[in-house]
């Protein structure tokens, strides 16, 4: 059911604060394009996310691979998340035990929890990961994604495994908003389905990522986000400017064309 109603429409049923700007936001910016930035240097973070900002409605970052990272940047990506209202999804992946996740996302050099309003755990440890998560994110108003599956060849994360993540999620739907996963799954509540391995180009990286286009993600599968990452920023340090730009707004049209045609509009 929730693949054919609207963004908007549902934004209403969302108690938790991120899960609901998220939605409102892909509605005004007419978007489901979340780019993820996997450079290692400050200067390019900025630079394409500066470029992608007009066209996404998520920016994702891998913090821990930024070798310059410090805290003008945290300043400079609220800045930019501001300017081209998109919200930031730190790509933590956190898998331990509650009370180390807290601290994890809490403390350390990022102070994760302080800056990004999405961030996501594997559901390996049980539900203290939620509990450990929760009680530094939900003051703030963050939301969680649990990895219910994979994009890459061969992933343990399937069959039982994955619907023990969504009964773990169904249990604290006030703070876990949705799910990394390959399609929506069947059920009364409605998550927020976030996919990466998505391209337009190529089938793969020869590292066992698998790509499925913008239309196949959206449309056959009913899920809400792509997310993109080389496809749109390129190789390396990134493309130029105006290639990022052209690419974002490429997979934003795909995206978005799936998503009319998904709710009859
Ligand atoms: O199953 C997954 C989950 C994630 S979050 N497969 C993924 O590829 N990701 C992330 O999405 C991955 O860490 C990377 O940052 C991004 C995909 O990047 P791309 O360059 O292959 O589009």
């Amino acid at each position: 059911m929730a693949s054919t109603k609207t963004y908007a429409a549902r934004a209403e049923g969302y108690a938790n604060p991120a899960a609901r700007s998220l939605l409102e936001l892909m509605d005004r910016k007419k978007t489901n394009l979340c780019v993820s930035v996997d450079v290692t240097r400050k200067s390019s973070l900025l630079r394409i996310i500066d470029a992608v900002g007009p066209s996404v409605c998520l920016v994702k970052t891998h913090i821990d691979i930024i070798e310059d990272f410090d805290e003008d940047l945290v300043s400079q990506l609220q800045h930019l998340s501001s300017k081209h209202d998109f919200l930031i999804f730190e790509d933590r992946k956190f898998a331990d035990i509650g009370n180390t996740v807290a601290l994890q996302y809490s403390r350390g050099v990022h102070r994760i929890a302080s800056w990004s309003h999405i961030t996501n755990a594997h559901p390996v440890p049980g539900p203290g990961i939620i509990t450990g998560l929760a009680s530094i994110g939900q003051p703030l108003g963050r939301g969680l994604l649990l990895l219910a599956e994979m994009s890459s060849a061969g992933t343990l994360a399937a069959g039982a495994y994955t619907s023990a993540a969504i009964d773990m999620a169904r249990a604290h739907r006030d703070f876990v908003i949705g799910f990394i996963a390959m399609k929506r799954f069947d059920g009364q509540e409605d998550f927020l389905i976030l996919t990466p391995g998505v391209g337009l180009d190529v089938k793969g990286d020869g590292m066992g990522q698998q790509y499925r286009t913008p239309r196949e993600v959206i449309l056959d599968r009913g899920c809400d986000v792509i997310i993109v990452g080389r496809g749109i920023y390129g190789k390396g340090e990134g493309s130029d400017d105006d290639v990022i730009k052209a690419q974002a707004e490429r997979y934003r049209e795909e995206g978005w064309k799936a998503y009319l045609e998904r709710t009859g509009q």
